[in-house]
């Protein structure tokens, strides 16, 4: 009911406490299954100046409009690129929902098809719903990378673009963008790589001398990417990240907002209004941390993962669904969905899979908790 009076800031701070006490907290140590994190401080200090800028009307907030002009191409940098096209969006699902609309726009394809991995992030079955797009699945290879043949063999004269997953949702997975790019090369097709989640894990990763494959604008089919700074960025949601290789993709999507203060403003955004404080923490972030302050975060959390993958072995009756390529480790067990049950029961925030639970090893994660997890886990594996 809408309260006739206010109450005090006091009373009303009490209630949501009150309301809110249920959920799982980042701090608590019991968040093991989400791919966000508890922000980095410096962050929601940017954020809390900030708040009221606006990028949706990029003419009163000119400022800020650089600056996310600036963050955009930091991220290009990190990506291989010089210079290269985008927002910082609410998060992964708008940037891949972008990433189509603009391979769809810019296709002249009456009933346009998108390739794409059985592995895909379920953003795309939106993106693939409003746009009108069919979604044609490619099979996986043994390995949970997609089959870049069965993805060869889909190309028809309706495709309009193929994705590529570097860091799948469920496993982590890194596929074999190198070959997906050539292929896309060879039939003139443009390739989207969902780097969401590995965006601000494989760069680092990569130069602490990890083995996984390219997967950025260096490779030439390569033609937009998504990099979610809040994920493994540590900045606040909302914070996605989309660049494009070349400008005619952001062109393609972009709308006329003919009467804003900056007089004729083209909008590629699927929101409107949109909070300009965030991209500026994407920004501060990248000048705070550094390429050498995000690969501290980024050994860490590979350590911790190959560490954690080491231990969850040695349980009897549990096993590994592979060998983790980035920070996520997911496993197996005997009656999993008993499992599943009693370690949320125990209060453990998991990421239930179909076949197995995801452990994405975040930077609010440390080895006392996974520890404990694995008391537990041992204790319910043996029954
Ligand atoms: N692409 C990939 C590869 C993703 O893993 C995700 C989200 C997206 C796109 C979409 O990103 P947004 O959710 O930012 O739109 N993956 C996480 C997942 O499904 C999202 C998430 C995050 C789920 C935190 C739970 C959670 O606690 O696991």
């Amino acid at each position: 009911m809408f309260p006739e009076r206010g109450a005090s800031e006091e009373e009303v701070l009490e209630e949501l406490r009150r309301k809110t006490a249920e959920d799982l907290t980042f701090d608590s140590g019991r968040i093991l299954g989400s791919m966000c994190t508890y922000p980095h401080p410096f962050a929601i200090k940017v954020i809390t100046e900030f708040i009221d800028r606006n990028l949706g009307d990029p003419g009163l907030h000119v400022g800020s409009r650089k600056v996310e002009e600036e963050a955009v191409e930091m991220l290009s940098n990190l990506l291989g690129l010089e210079r290269g096209y985008g927002h910082i969006v609410s998060g992964g699902t708008e940037a891949n929902i972008l990433a189509v609309r603009a391979f769809r726009n810019l296709a002249d394809v009456e009933e346009p098809e998108l390739i794409l991995p059985r592995s895909a992030h379920f953003s795309f079955i939106k993106a693939g719903e409003m746009l009108g797009v069919k979604l044609v699945w490619a099979e996986l290879n043994k390995d949970y990378t997609v089959n870049v043949r069965d993805v060869e063999d889909k190309i028809t004269d309706n495709t309009i673009g193929i994705v590529g997953i570097a860091g799948t949702t469920g496993l982590g997975v890194v596929d074999n963008i190198p070959a997906l790019s050539d292929l896309a090369l060879d039939y003139g097709l443009p390739l989207h790589v969902d780097a969401a989640f590995g965006g601000f894990v494989i760069p680092f990763a990569k130069a602490l001398g990890y083995d996984i494959p390219d997967f950025d604008f260096r490779l030439k089919g390569v033609k937009s990417i998504t990099i979610d700074p809040h994920k493994m960025g540590m900045v606040p949601i909302p914070a996605g990240g989309i660049i494009f290789r070349e400008k005619k993709y952001i062109d393609a999507i972009s709308v006329l907002a003919p009467y804003l203060a900056g007089g004729r403003i083209w909008q590629a955004t699927i929101t409107g209004t949109r909070p300009g404080a965030n991209a500026l923490a994407v920004w501060a972030m990248i000048k705070h941390l550094g390429f050498e302050g995000y690969k501290e975060v980024v050994r860490r959390a590979m350590e911790l993962s190959r560490w954690f993958a080491g231990e969850l072995k040695k349980i009897p009756g549990v096993y590994l669904i592979r060998e983790p390529v980035l920070n996520i480790v997911s496993f197996g067990t005997e009656n999993l969905e008993q499992v599943e049950e009693d370690l949320k029961r125990r209060g453990w925030g998991i990421s239930a899979h179909r076949g197995y639970i995801r452990i994405v090893l975040m930077p609010h994660v440390r080895r006392e908790h996974l520890e404990e997890f694995l008391r537990d886990l041992r204790e319910i594996v043996r029954g």
